[in-house]
């Protein structure tokens, strides 16, 4: 049997709304071309509660590919109500999953009937004489995937070819949290384990030669320098083997540019010329540029904010300064440390805020030497008795 796996397209994203639809429309419209089934391990949805035309978008794409030829069907449902024969087979991601045993913006397609809901459940595709179990294990918080697991102990059933559908993240791959599932985690005796979620593409070998594959989202979301290429997998169970199919995505430029201690104009200018080459023959690109070296810099949420009106209409930029190294902070931190702030030593330009303070609280500087009294209140020992500064301020100004 020929298996699409087509993951997060993230329905009704709020960035790049049309393309999370076109491309999801393509990917599936391809996968109808090739494959007789379809799995989907979450995220079709790009929220919990989408508004009605998001909702609508997923009608229509489904309601559209139920009405088409598939080269398999849904034979039996354990676990779960089925509402079509159609073999499209999906389970919540983490973007759709609400409060336990509430419906979500998946199960009401599979409510619909446009699509099988296999969350907790197996669904048995057939063509010919083969069948493939897909069992789904729906996203559950990443604290307690592990438990949960070991509590249902998902089994494969006898005799077919056995898919494991699943929706975390897998430690292997992000090693940020000790929560996060770990291969050896997943259930053994399964053929096949399919994970959404991350959003690039992977594979892995798992449980003595098992594949592990996350096809990663149809449409870029994350902009992170490794989310590039987009599309969905196109596995064969008779094979054993698979294939990434790629779709046409927005194209997603990145450029580092070095800088050697330059200026806002410098950067702006050196920016513009770069970006202009990049956008070339491109209908509105997500172009994102790495400032790196040194710089001196005046205004910088100004030169950053002339970027992105120069190309609001014409591109989706985005700017990372992590990495260049502004002089004028430095210069700002030494001044301080030399105790003066541009030109004024920081005790006179206490001195001046002092004068300023008095002037304001109306004391009458023929009367009183303003400075002695600067001197009195910012001493040392001043600073220990408020009663003694306040007591030798009085005698000094005779009040
Ligand atoms: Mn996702």
């Amino acid at each position: 049997m020929k298996i699409a796996i087509v993951s997060d397209l993230h329905l009704g994203y709020d960035t790049f709304r049309n393309d999370a639809f076109n491309q999801a429309k393509q990917a599936l419209d391809m996968a109808n071309e090739l494959a007789d089934a379809v799995l989907i391990p979450g995220d079709i949805f790009d929220r919990h509660y989408p508004k009605p035309d998001v909702i609508a978008e997923g009608i229509n794409l489904f309601r559209d590919l139920s009405k088409k030829k598939w080269g398999a069907q849904v034979v039996e449902v354990k676990g779960a109500h089925a509402f079509t024969d159609v073999p499209m087979v999906a389970i919540p991601g983490n973007h759709e999953t609400t409060v336990q045993n509430s419906e979500n913006p998946l199960s009401l397609l599979a409510l619909a009937g446009l699509l099988i809901d296999t969350s907790h459940a197996h669904t048995v595709l057939q063509k010919g004489a083969e069948k493939v179990a897909i069992y789904g294990f729906g996203s559950i918080a990443e604290s307690s995937a592990r438990q949960k697991l070991l509590e249902v102990r998902p089994k494969p059933m006898p005799g077919v070819f056995n898919i494991f559908l699943f929706h975390q993240t897998m430690y292997e791959l992000m090693p940020f949290n000790e929560n996060f599932m770990r291969m050896n985690d997943l259930p053994a005796d399964f053929d096949l384990y399919v994970c959404g979620h991350m959003h690039n593409f992977y594979e892995k070998t798992v449980h003595d030669g098992k594949k592990l594959i996350i096809p990663g989202s149809t449409v870029l979301t994350q902009l992170n320098d490794i989310e590039k290429k987009k599309g969905f997998i196109m596995f064969d169970t008779e094979l054993y083997s698979y294939e990434f199919i790629e779709i046409s995505s927005r194209p997603f430029l990145i450029k580092t540019i070095e800088f050697d201690n330059a200026d806002d104009m410098q950067i702006l200018n050196k920016c513009i010329d770069e970006i202009d080459e990049l956008a070339k023959g491109h209908e509105k690109p997500i172009i994102k540029i790495h400032l790196k070296g040194s710089a001196n810099i005046m205004n910088y949420s100004l030169l950053i904010q002339k970027l992105k009106l120069k190309y609001s209409e014409s591109i989706y930029l985005s700017i990372d300064a992590s990495q260049l190294a502004d002089k004028s902070i430095d210069k700002n931190i030494e001044e301080l440390r030399d105790n003066r702030i541009g030109e004024m030593p920081i005790k006179q330009l206490g001195n001046a805020l002092f004068m300023q303070k008095l002037k304001d609280l109306g004391f009458d500087f023929s009367l009183i030497d303003a400075n002695t009294l600067y001197e009195l209140l910012s001493q040392e020992e001043s600073k220990k008795s408020k009663e003694k500064a306040v007591k030798e301020s009085r005698e000094f100004l005779n009040i």
